[in-house]
Protein backbone atom coordinates (compact mmCIF):
# COMPACT_ATOMS: atom_id res chain seq x y z
CA UNK A 1 0.00 0.00 0.00
CA UNK A 2 1.64 3.48 -1.32
CA UNK A 3 2.52 5.41 2.25
CA UNK A 4 0.24 8.56 2.67
CA UNK A 5 -1.15 10.20 5.60
CA UNK A 6 -5.11 11.00 5.63
CA UNK A 7 -6.07 14.24 7.11
CA UNK A 8 -9.47 14.33 9.02
CA UNK A 9 -10.85 17.71 8.36
CA UNK A 10 -13.66 18.79 6.44
CA UNK A 11 -13.05 22.35 6.95
CA UNK A 12 -10.33 23.98 3.85
CA UNK A 13 -9.36 26.68 5.16
CA UNK A 14 -7.50 24.59 7.70
CA UNK A 15 -6.79 22.03 4.91
CA UNK A 16 -5.13 24.64 2.91
CA UNK A 17 -3.18 25.93 5.27
CA UNK A 18 -1.85 22.02 6.50
CA UNK A 19 -1.04 21.56 2.97
CA UNK A 20 1.41 24.19 2.77
CA UNK A 21 2.83 23.90 6.20
CA UNK A 22 3.30 19.83 5.34
CA UNK A 23 4.41 20.58 1.72
CA UNK A 24 7.77 19.07 2.31
CA UNK A 25 6.85 16.13 3.91
CA UNK A 26 7.91 14.01 1.30
CA UNK A 27 4.78 11.81 1.29
CA UNK A 28 1.34 12.64 0.09
CA UNK A 29 -1.33 14.30 2.33
CA UNK A 30 -5.13 13.80 1.29
CA UNK A 31 -8.10 15.56 2.76
CA UNK A 32 -10.98 13.49 3.51
CA UNK A 33 -12.69 14.05 0.25
CA UNK A 34 -9.81 13.38 -1.69
CA UNK A 35 -9.12 10.31 0.03
CA UNK A 36 -13.13 9.21 -0.69
CA UNK A 37 -13.99 9.31 3.01
CA UNK A 38 -17.21 10.39 4.10
CA UNK A 39 -17.74 10.68 8.21
CA UNK A 40 -20.38 12.75 10.47
CA UNK A 41 -17.54 12.44 13.82
CA UNK A 42 -19.09 13.62 17.01
CA UNK A 43 -16.64 16.04 18.67
CA UNK A 44 -17.96 14.97 21.92
CA UNK A 45 -14.14 15.50 23.54
CA UNK A 46 -13.64 18.11 26.40
CA UNK A 47 -10.32 19.08 25.33
CA UNK A 48 -8.85 20.23 21.95
CA UNK A 49 -6.72 16.93 21.95
CA UNK A 50 -9.62 14.55 22.99
CA UNK A 51 -11.11 15.57 19.89
CA UNK A 52 -8.59 15.47 17.94
CA UNK A 53 -7.79 11.74 18.75
CA UNK A 54 -11.36 10.72 18.34
CA UNK A 55 -11.28 12.60 14.79
CA UNK A 56 -7.77 11.08 13.68
CA UNK A 57 -9.06 7.50 15.18
CA UNK A 58 -12.13 7.81 13.43
CA UNK A 59 -10.49 8.12 9.74
CA UNK A 60 -7.97 5.73 10.53
CA UNK A 61 -10.20 2.97 11.60
CA UNK A 62 -12.33 3.81 8.45
CA UNK A 63 -9.12 3.70 5.96
CA UNK A 64 -6.45 1.49 7.66
CA UNK A 65 -3.98 4.43 7.05
CA UNK A 66 -2.34 6.80 9.42
CA UNK A 67 -4.77 9.78 9.70
CA UNK A 68 -4.14 13.25 11.63
CA UNK A 69 -6.48 15.48 13.02
CA UNK A 70 -6.47 19.63 13.23
CA UNK A 71 -8.65 20.54 16.47
CA UNK A 72 -8.15 23.43 17.53
CA UNK A 73 -10.12 27.26 18.47
CA UNK A 74 -9.72 30.98 20.00
CA UNK A 75 -9.68 30.86 23.20
CA UNK A 76 -10.57 34.83 24.92
CA UNK A 77 -9.00 36.08 28.41
CA UNK A 78 -12.21 37.92 28.89
CA UNK A 79 -14.89 35.37 28.25
CA UNK A 80 -12.92 32.85 30.58
CA UNK A 81 -11.50 30.62 27.58
CA UNK A 82 -14.50 31.20 25.63
CA UNK A 83 -15.31 30.16 22.75
CA UNK A 84 -12.40 27.60 23.01
CA UNK A 85 -13.47 23.76 22.02
CA UNK A 86 -16.83 25.51 20.81
CA UNK A 87 -15.27 27.41 17.94
CA UNK A 88 -16.78 25.99 15.48
CA UNK A 89 -19.96 25.71 17.05
CA UNK A 90 -19.78 28.93 18.37
CA UNK A 91 -23.52 30.44 17.40
CA UNK A 92 -24.16 27.81 15.25
CA UNK A 93 -21.88 26.09 12.87
CA UNK A 94 -23.42 27.57 9.77
CA UNK A 95 -23.24 31.34 11.52
CA UNK A 96 -21.27 33.20 8.96
CA UNK A 97 -18.18 34.22 10.38
CA UNK A 98 -18.78 37.96 9.74
CA UNK A 99 -21.71 37.80 12.57
CA UNK A 100 -19.70 35.31 14.81
CA UNK A 101 -16.75 38.03 14.72
CA UNK A 102 -19.20 41.20 15.29
CA UNK A 103 -20.59 39.32 18.04
CA UNK A 104 -17.33 38.88 19.52
CA UNK A 105 -16.26 42.04 19.19
CA UNK A 106 -19.08 43.56 20.50
CA UNK A 107 -18.93 41.18 23.65
CA UNK A 108 -15.26 42.83 24.35
CA UNK A 109 -16.97 46.44 23.55
CA UNK A 110 -15.64 49.05 26.39
CA UNK A 111 -12.26 45.97 27.54
CA UNK A 112 -9.63 47.73 27.65
CA UNK A 113 -6.50 46.96 25.52
CA UNK A 114 -4.75 44.95 28.67
CA UNK A 115 -8.04 42.62 29.14
CA UNK A 116 -8.41 41.71 25.12
CA UNK A 117 -5.75 38.87 25.58
CA UNK A 118 -6.41 35.49 23.99
CA UNK A 119 -4.79 32.83 21.77
CA UNK A 120 -5.32 30.10 18.70
CA UNK A 121 -4.85 26.62 20.39
CA UNK A 122 -3.98 23.83 17.64
CA UNK A 123 -3.83 19.79 19.17
CA UNK A 124 -2.86 18.31 16.48
CA UNK A 125 -2.96 14.22 16.70
CA UNK A 126 -1.82 11.34 14.72
CA UNK A 127 -3.45 7.18 14.61
CA UNK A 128 -1.35 4.67 13.76
CA UNK A 129 -3.42 1.71 12.24
CA UNK A 130 -1.33 -0.58 15.40
CA UNK A 131 -3.37 1.73 17.76
CA UNK A 132 -0.68 3.85 18.24
CA UNK A 133 -1.78 8.09 19.24
CA UNK A 134 0.55 10.98 18.98
CA UNK A 135 -0.24 14.34 19.75
CA UNK A 136 0.80 17.88 20.33
CA UNK A 137 -0.21 21.34 21.24
CA UNK A 138 0.94 24.54 20.04
CA UNK A 139 -0.62 28.37 20.67
CA UNK A 140 -0.41 32.12 19.37
CA UNK A 141 -0.99 34.93 21.78
CA UNK A 142 -2.36 37.80 20.61
CA UNK A 143 -5.29 40.31 21.40
CA UNK A 144 -9.11 41.00 20.21
CA UNK A 145 -8.83 43.79 17.89
CA UNK A 146 -11.93 46.61 17.98
CA UNK A 147 -12.74 46.01 14.00
CA UNK A 148 -12.74 43.21 11.88
CA UNK A 149 -9.88 43.71 9.59
CA UNK A 150 -7.82 41.38 6.69
CA UNK A 151 -9.08 39.12 4.36
CA UNK A 152 -6.80 36.34 4.44
CA UNK A 153 -6.93 33.34 6.59
CA UNK A 154 -10.38 32.63 7.93
CA UNK A 155 -12.63 32.12 10.43
CA UNK A 156 -12.07 34.42 13.60
CA UNK A 157 -8.73 36.09 12.01
CA UNK A 158 -10.20 39.07 10.79
CA UNK A 159 -10.59 39.92 14.72
CA UNK A 160 -7.30 38.25 16.11
CA UNK A 161 -4.53 41.11 16.55
CA UNK A 162 -1.16 40.59 16.53
CA UNK A 163 0.43 43.42 18.32
CA UNK A 164 4.08 42.37 17.35
CA UNK A 165 2.96 42.64 13.90
CA UNK A 166 0.44 45.23 14.34
CA UNK A 167 -2.12 43.67 12.06
CA UNK A 168 -4.62 40.52 12.29
CA UNK A 169 -3.65 37.14 11.29
CA UNK A 170 -6.12 38.17 8.50
CA UNK A 171 -3.91 40.66 6.97
CA UNK A 172 -0.48 38.22 7.20
CA UNK A 173 0.19 36.17 3.81
CA UNK A 174 -0.46 33.09 3.76
CA UNK A 175 3.40 32.88 4.24
CA UNK A 176 3.99 34.92 7.52
CA UNK A 177 0.32 33.09 9.28
CA UNK A 178 1.97 29.52 8.96
CA UNK A 179 5.19 30.87 10.06
CA UNK A 180 3.92 32.31 13.28
CA UNK A 181 0.49 30.20 13.82
CA UNK A 182 -0.83 27.72 16.06
CA UNK A 183 -1.27 25.56 13.30
CA UNK A 184 1.96 25.98 11.76
CA UNK A 185 4.20 25.51 14.85
CA UNK A 186 1.89 22.56 15.69
CA UNK A 187 2.37 20.55 12.51
CA UNK A 188 5.72 21.37 12.39
CA UNK A 189 6.07 19.77 16.12
CA UNK A 190 4.20 16.47 15.08
CA UNK A 191 6.45 16.10 11.93
CA UNK A 192 9.50 16.02 13.69
CA UNK A 193 8.12 13.60 16.57
CA UNK A 194 7.02 11.37 13.02
CA UNK A 195 10.87 11.94 11.98
CA UNK A 196 11.96 11.11 15.69
CA UNK A 197 9.92 7.85 15.36
CA UNK A 198 10.39 7.08 12.17
CA UNK A 199 7.04 6.11 11.96
CA UNK A 200 6.71 8.36 8.64
P1 LIG B 1 -12.78 19.85 11.28
O1 LIG B 1 -13.23 19.39 12.66
O2 LIG B 1 -13.46 19.13 10.17
O3 LIG B 1 -11.30 19.88 11.15
P2 LIG B 1 -13.80 22.41 12.21
O4 LIG B 1 -13.85 23.77 11.60
O5 LIG B 1 -15.06 21.88 12.83
O6 LIG B 1 -13.25 21.39 11.09
P3 LIG B 1 -12.56 22.51 14.81
O7 LIG B 1 -13.63 21.72 15.48
O8 LIG B 1 -11.13 22.21 15.17
O9 LIG B 1 -12.63 22.36 13.24
O10 LIG B 1 -12.86 24.05 15.06
C1 LIG B 1 -11.88 24.98 14.78
C2 LIG B 1 -12.52 26.35 14.72
O11 LIG B 1 -11.66 27.29 15.40
C3 LIG B 1 -12.58 26.84 13.29
O12 LIG B 1 -13.80 26.46 12.68
C4 LIG B 1 -12.43 28.33 13.46
O13 LIG B 1 -13.64 28.90 13.86
C5 LIG B 1 -11.47 28.44 14.64
N1 LIG B 1 -10.07 28.49 14.18
C6 LIG B 1 -9.13 27.52 14.34
N2 LIG B 1 -7.98 27.87 13.76
C7 LIG B 1 -8.18 29.08 13.21
C8 LIG B 1 -7.38 29.94 12.46
O14 LIG B 1 -6.13 29.62 12.12
N3 LIG B 1 -7.89 31.10 12.06
C9 LIG B 1 -9.16 31.43 12.38
N4 LIG B 1 -10.01 30.67 13.06
C10 LIG B 1 -9.53 29.48 13.49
Amino acid sequence: MQRRIIFATGNEGKMKEIRMILADMGLPILSMKEAGVEARIEENGTSFEENAIIKAKAVMELTGAVAMADDSGLEIDYLNGEPGIYSARYMGEDTPYEIKNAKLLQRLEGVPDEKRTARFVCAIACAFPDGRVLTCRETVEGRIGYESRGNNGFGYDPVFYLPEYGCTSAELTPEQKNEISHRGKALRKMRKMLEETKER
